[in-house]
């Protein structure tokens, strides 16, 4: 390089940072605010965790990390599916999302939607708390992200407008709604369904008019979006798949803070997923089976499998495991095997 020409680029050099470019990450830097996409809102686990983790993290960085949150996903414009892309491109900085939801562009995330992978919440834990987790959260952090921590949407059960299901033959011909990758799709026409793809805000409507006569969802999510008063008064507890969620922030974002505001913001991702995970769980155990008590008082029919009943289904869908499990990967979903045998 020649002398003049590098004495003039050590100069603008100079000259920028004396302007504030390039200068590490300073409080005069940060947003306003920065936008925290979520699906579901306050009322529901996932977005009451999301609000948590905003006023978790204003209390520990003393407001200097303003958080809000954004339901519906509202940054973009409701089309769930596409929201790992945008928090990817910096349009959201901060999310709590469904492993459902980034599926389409994180393939391994469809892990957690091989039916009936995942006998109960142990199991569900034994993947997220362990190496599968690990692995997933590497798997994310390569991809402008920074992972940290697990929440839970929970397990999805299924309901319809129509009949009481209790054996793969009931769900034939059924319109189903489902969101997230072709799997789900697999899943429900292996059933023999005939399932189509829509998002949440979709669905509702949907379900009103009749257009689709059932979904799936976690029973925390049919309880608190009132799905018996859109015709859903059948409800059956097969628990083919749960979704977790993950609390993430973009990873420039997350570059632009302060050491100690990183730490900040993790410890308060960490308390918020912990204690969203508990209320994700709470009032649908044997102990205390309050919600679904709940649910049914609102005159839904819940039908609960035998194990043998439940297995019929399993069969009816192995073939899609099959199929998906060389997909996601085959040595990922051996290790979730391995560690659900072991939990
Ligand atoms: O759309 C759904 O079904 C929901 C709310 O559960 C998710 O975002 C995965």
């Amino acid at each position: 390089m020649h002398k003049r020409r590098f004495n003039a680029l050590i100069a603008s050099l100079f000259a920028s940072a004396a302007l504030g470019f390039s200068m590490p990450a300073t409080a005069q830097q940060y947003k306003d605010e920065y936008k925290l996409s979520t699906v579901l809102g306050e009322a529901f686990p996932w977005g009451w965790g999301a609000k948590r983790w905003a006023d978790l993290v204003a209390e520990k960085t003393e407001g200097r990390i303003n958080v809000k949150v954004y339901p519906g996903a509202a940054l973009v414009s409701g089309d769930q599916t596409k929201e790992f892309t945008a928090l990817r491109q910096g349009i959201i900085d901060m999310a709590v999302g469904s492993t459902i939801n980034w599926s389409p562009q994180v393939r391994e995330l469809n892990l957690f939607a091989l039916p009936f992978l995942m006998p109960d919440h142990k199991a569900i834990d034994a993947l997220t708390q362990g190496r599968v987790g690990q692995k997933m959260f590497e798997i994310l952090a390569e991809r402008d992200v920074v992972p940290l921590a697990w929440g839970e949407n929970g397990f999805r059960e299924v309901s319809n407008s129509k009949k009481p299901i209790r054996t793969p033959d009931d769900v034939k011909g059924m319109k189903m709604r489902v969101v997230g990758s072709p799997l789900f799709l697999a899943t429900f026409n292996a059933l023999g369904a005939n399932p189509t793809q829509m998002s949440w805000a979709d669905a509702q409507p949907a379900m009103a008019t009749g257009a689709v006569d059932g979904q799936e969802n976690p029973l925390a999510v049919f309880n608190a979006a009132k799905l018996h008063t859109v015709g859903q008064k059948n409800l059956t507890l097969w628990g083919y798949v749960a979704d977790p969620l993950i609390f993430v922030v973009n990873k420039n974002v997350w570059n632009s803070w302060s050491e100690a505001d990183r730490k900040a913001v993790q410890e308060a991702a960490v308390q918020a997923a912990a204690e969203e995970l508990a209320r994700a769980r709470a009032g649908i155990s044997a102990e205390d089976d309050s919600l679904l008590k709940e649910i049914e008082a609102n005159g839904v029919e819940v039908v609960r499998l035998s194990d043998a009943e439940r297995e019929a289904f399993r069969a009816a869908t192995a073939g899609v495991y099959k199929e998906w499990a060389e997909r996601i990967g085959a040595d990922l979903v051996k290790q979730a095997e391995e560690d659900i045998a072991k939990r």
